[in-house]
Order: structure tokens, then C-alpha cells, then sequence
């Protein structure tokens, strides 16, 4: 085999963020970029000599292209064999699924997630190590310093491999085997749910809608909800994953899912609705005439797990991510298991899941999942209330209602500013973290200020310190604010700003979202000056 030594310099933008390395395909482009990225995770790693490697991306423009290199470079520095998705296909949490049961070293999962795709939009990668799981912050800086320095990558001249068909060869002296990417990913979902009661519930007239958004999720969907459950075809929305989803942003929100949102606050509305975005780790679920968040979302799963084969124990505790709102906190209160809150990002979840201190987990952004793969799993969390629903018999509407009955409910939104200057968000951000030591005691809008910080996270199981991870504002009465930046932009600065206020009275359950949160939304303009820092009059996107 022909291994050749490729000098290059490094190249200073390529730190990971919240989600691994997210560019713009033509940033990808610049020659010896994407090796260096790859070169930089492999030189970062240690013993992986003859070892496995998964490679799988969400189908986006320029995938297959990155999978051939990755291939090639995985041979030249010493992989034994390599698992490719067919059609260079695998969803983030089959992808972790994969890791896990192959007993690979680790993965190279390429995405942008819910990011736009296409010739002039965005691309990702990441790498998973062999608990299935992102790159934990230890690692992630270690490939960061590694670019810094990085002068030259190793690739192997082997052909392009022919990632349309399946089957196992040798090539640069590995193994390769371009694999079904469904079928290990829909057993194991077999093993956690109670298929025969979702297929009688909708064999009775239950009528699911799903929509993949042209990315990852559409062959799964097809899979699982129509060919092992008898979900109508017809009702399975954009199935057919395309390079540029369609121009779509395949982000499962009440903004870019408004189509679905609106049938299913329509007369004719299915039971029940769902999508997922571009990678198929995120999940938006709607009840006929109920919009579920996902900070409920994760609660209500808490709750009723037990319902579920793969969950009838119960659960060893719940975790979220800091920004998600409280709700889920109330569960694991009443279960009497043990509740943790981590920074924003997969990655911090995987010490919990590994050590048993947690079962299920999620972020206000969409992302649920437990400790059946070490990534969020929006497929799962659709089944997870499909099974839920089976045996309960009760509509969601009911079932939502129930819950907030019994816990009170946590009004929640996040208001998103977009692609805004990286200094005046940064700008923002530092006045804000200034002040917070002088904010107890003070009143703004109608609200007392209870107490503020920076939120710093310590691992219980492996002791590590994560600081600056978002500014947090706490209201007297229970209500809260939180300011991070996000790490998964690739223009500008995106600013997050969550909001959320707990109603234990049921009397006042109906109120609209916007409304019910105000003196919150209020608190944050007067204390952030967003709109004179940004020089935006309202959010990019609300949900
Ligand atoms: C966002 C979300 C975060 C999620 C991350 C990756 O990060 O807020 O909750 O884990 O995306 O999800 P940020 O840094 O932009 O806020 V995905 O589906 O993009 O892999
Ligand atoms: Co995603």
C-alpha cells in the first residue's frame, strides 16, 4: 500500500465547540483542511493500531466526499478495519449505537447537525469515542492544541470505495465494510419498547405523522414506524434524505417545522406529530392541539419511562443540561433519584450515563435520550411517547394536562439572536457578567433578583471544572434567566437567552407562552440592553 506524508501548516480556527468542528463546506474545501482536522483527532488518540473505526455522516453535501478521505486516512495511520453507513449514512445516535456494539475505538460522525447544507453552507465534524459518546472536553482540547501544531497528515492512494453497496473488503491494508445503517439502530429500539401495543394502538386508528426534513431520519422512519409499526407512508413527510434538505433547515422548531406545528393545531390534526433534524438526534413532538417543549418533553419522559419494557425498573436519576428548564428536576424530586445539571452538550452526559447515575437526559433544544446509545436520539424519544401513549390510552392533550396538574407548570422559551457581530456579543456578555456580583436585592420588572452567577460545572465522577458554561439570573418566586453564547454557529455570534417560570397553579395552566413569561422577557432586555448591544429589534428565532 502507498501511504504518503502530506505537509501542511496549521490552520488557527479549527477548536471544537459545542458539538464538534462546524465550518462552511468552503471552508472545508481549503486544501488540507478537513486532513487537518482528521490528521489533528488521530494524532490526539492513543492505541488504536489494527483497531475499528465507525465513519457516518447525516447525508449533507460534501459527505461522501470527507468519507473517502477519512477512509483513506484512517489505512494510512493504522486502523484494521473501518464501518461505513451505507450511502456514507448513519444518524448520530446510530452512529453511537454502532461504536458500542462493534467494540470500536471510536467514530468519526460528520454533521451540521441542524445547520443548513449545501455547496455554500455549513459541514461538521466530530469525533465519538468507543463508549459511543462525543469527545469529552479533556480530548476535545487535546485535538485543538494538536491543530496548532500540526505539519503534515498521512492518506493511503486506495480507489474510492463504492459506498452504495454493502459488503466487507480489504483495501490499504483494512478491513472496510459499508453496513446497513438502520437495521442494528431499529433492533435495538425492538429491545426498549413494546412494539406489539404501538402496533395495535395504531392499527386501532392512532394516526402518527412524522417528518424528516430531507435529512438523516427519513429511511429510519420508514424502518421502523412504517414497515415495524404500520404508520400510514403517507404520513411520513420528506423521507428521502438530500444534500441540501430540500433548502431547508432541517431544525425541528416551531419555526422551521411551522408546517407541521400548524396541522397539528388544525380540526383534522393526527395524534401525533414529530420531526427530527439533520442528524437525527433531535426530536420536536407535538399532541393534536398541544405543542409539548422540549423541557417538558424530557419531564414527562421521566415520569412515565417505567411504562416502557426497556425502562420498567425505573430510573437511576434524570440529567439536563443547566439552560433546561426545571421541570424534569420536580420528577426526579418525586422518584427520589438523583437529579444532575451539566453545562450545554451531549458530551457531559457520558460520565453520568457511564457510571449509572443517570438514565434518561435532555436539553431545552430538542435533545432526549438515555443510556441506550451515548448521544441525545430523536427517533427514541418519539417511541418512548408512542409507547407511553399505547399504554396509557389517554391523548396527549390529557396526558400533558395530568402532568402540569400534578408538578405545576414550567413556562419555558429561549429567544435566539442570530449571526450577530462576534465583539458585540461578546461585549454583551462581559457587561452582563460584570455586573452579576451586584444584582441580589435588585428589582427589575416587577421581579425581585435573588441571585446571579456564572454557571461552573464540576464532573462528579471525574472531578473536571467547566467555567464560563452561561450567565444565570435567579428570580425570587422561582423564576430564571440564563445568557450563554452558542458554540455550534459557523457566522457571527449566536446569542441564547432562555427564559422560564414555574405556575403551580392550575387555574393558570392556558396561558400563551410569550405572555406568561413577560416580566422575564422584560428583565432581560433592561439587564442586557439586548436590543441597543445587538441593533435588533426582536429575536431570529423563538421557540
Ligand atoms: C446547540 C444546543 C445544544 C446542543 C448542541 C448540539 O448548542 O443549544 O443544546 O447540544 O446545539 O446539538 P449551542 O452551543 O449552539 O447552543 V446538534 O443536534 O446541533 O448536534
Ligand atoms: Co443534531
Amino acid at each position: 500500500m502507498m501511504i504518503r506524508t502530506v505537509k501542511i501548516s496549521p490552520f488557527p480556527d479549527q477548536k471544537p465547540g459545542t458539538s464538534g468542528l462546524r465550518k462552511k463546506v468552503p471552508v472545508f474545501q481549503t486544501p488540507g483542511y478537513t486532513e487537518a482536522f482528521i490528521q489533528s483527532i488521530f494524532d490526539s488518540l492513543d492505541g488504536f493500531k489494527g483497531e475499528t473505526l465507525v465513519i457516518g455522516g447525516d447525508g449533507r453535501y460534501y459527505n461522501r466526499h470527507v468519507i473517502q478521505t477519512a477512509i483513506r486516512m484512517a489505512a494510512a495511520n493504522g486502523f484494521g478495519r473501518v464501518l461505513v453507513g451505507q450511502g456514507g449514512i448513519l444518524s448520530t445516535p446510530a452512529a453511537s449505537h454502532l461504536i458500542r456494539k462493534s467494540g470500536a475505538f471510536g467514530g468519526l460522525i460528520l454533521s451540521a447537525s441542524h445547520n443548513p447544507g449545501g455547496p455554500t453552507e455549513d459541514f461538521g465534524i466530530k469525533y465519538n469515542t468507543s463508549s459511543g459518546g462525543p469527545a469529552p472536553e479533556k480530548i476535545t482540547d487535546a485535538i485543538f492544541a494538536r491543530t496548532g501544531e500540526i505539519d503534515r497528515y498521512l492518506i493511503a492512494e486506495i480507489d474510492d470505495v463504492d459506498l452504495d453497496q454493502t459488503g466487507t473488503f480489504e483495501a490499504g491494508g483494512m478491513v472496510i465494510e459499508v453496513i446497513d445503517p438502520v437495521a442494528d439502530y431499529a433492533d435495538l429500539m425492538e429491545t426498549l419498547f413494546d412494539f406489539d401495543a404501538m402496533r395495535a394502538m395504531i392499527a386501532g386508528g392512532f394516526k402518527v405523522t412524522f417528518d424528516a426534513m430531507h435529512a438523516v431520519t427519513g429511511p429510519y422512519a420508514k424502518e421502523i414506524l412504517v414497515r415495524r409499526l404500520g404508520v400510514n407512508p403517507e404520513l411520513i413527510y420528506n423521507a428521502t434524505p438530500l444534500e441540501d434538505f430540500g433548502g431547508h433547515h432541517p431544525d425541528p422548531n416551531l419555526v422551521h417545522a411551522k408546517a407541521l406545528f400548524d396541522w397539528m393545531m388544525a380540526d383534522d390534526a393526527p395524534d401525533f406529530g414529530a420531526a427530527s433534524d439533520g442528524d437525527g438526534d433531535r426530536n420536536l413532538i407535538i399532541g393534536k392541539g398541544v405543542f409539548v417543549t422540549p423541557s417538558d418533553s424530557l419531564a414527562m419522559l421521566a415520569a412515565n419511562a417505567h411504562l416502557a419494557p426497556g425502562y420498567k425498573d425505573g430510573l437511576k436519576g434524570i440529567a439536563r443540561s443547566m439552560p433546561t428548564s426545571g421541570a424534569a428536576d420536580r420528577v426526579a424530586e418525586k422518584l427520589g433519584v438523583e437529579m444532575h445539571e451539566t453545562p450545554t452538550g451531549w458530551k457531559f452526559f457520558g460520565n453520568l450515563l457511564d457510571a449509572g447515575r443517570c438514565t434518561i437526559c435532555g436539553e431545552e433544544s430538542a435533545g432526549t435520550g438515555s443510556d441506550h446509545v451515548r448521544e441525545k436520539d430523536g427517533l427514541w424519544a418519539v417511541l418512548l411517547w408512542l409507547n407511553i401513549l399505547a399504554v396509557r390510552k389517554q391523548s396527549m392533550i390529557d396526558i400533558v394536562h395530568d402532568h402540569w396538574a400534578s408538578y405545576g407548570r414550567t413556562y419555558y422559551s429561549r429567544h435566539d439572536y442570530e449571526a450577530i457581530e462576534i465583539d458585540r456579543a461578546n461585549q454583551l456578555i462581559q457587561a452582563l457578567e460584570s455586573g452579576l456580583s451586584d444584582l441580589a436585592g435588585r428589582q427589575v420588572a416587577s421581579l425581585t433578583i435573588e441571585r446571579a452567577d456564572s454557571f461552573t460545572y464540576h464532573d462528579p465522577v471525574d472531578g473536571s471544572v467547566s467555567h464560563n458554561q452561561g450567565l444565570r439570573i435567579f428570580f425570587e418566586g422561582g423564576s430564571r434567566l440564563v445568557f450563554r453564547l452558542s458554540g455550534t454557529g459557523t457566522s457571527g455570534a449566536t446569542l441564547r437567552v432562555y427564559m422560564e417560570r414555574h405556575e403551580p397553579d392550575p387555574s393558570r395552566h392556558d396561558q400563551e407562552t410569550q405572555a406568561a413569561l413577560a416580566p422575564v422577557i422584560e428583565a432581560a432586555e433592561t439587564l442586557a440592553e439586548i436590543r441597543k448591544r445587538t441593533g435588533r429589534e426582536a429575536p431570529t428565532v423563538i421557540t
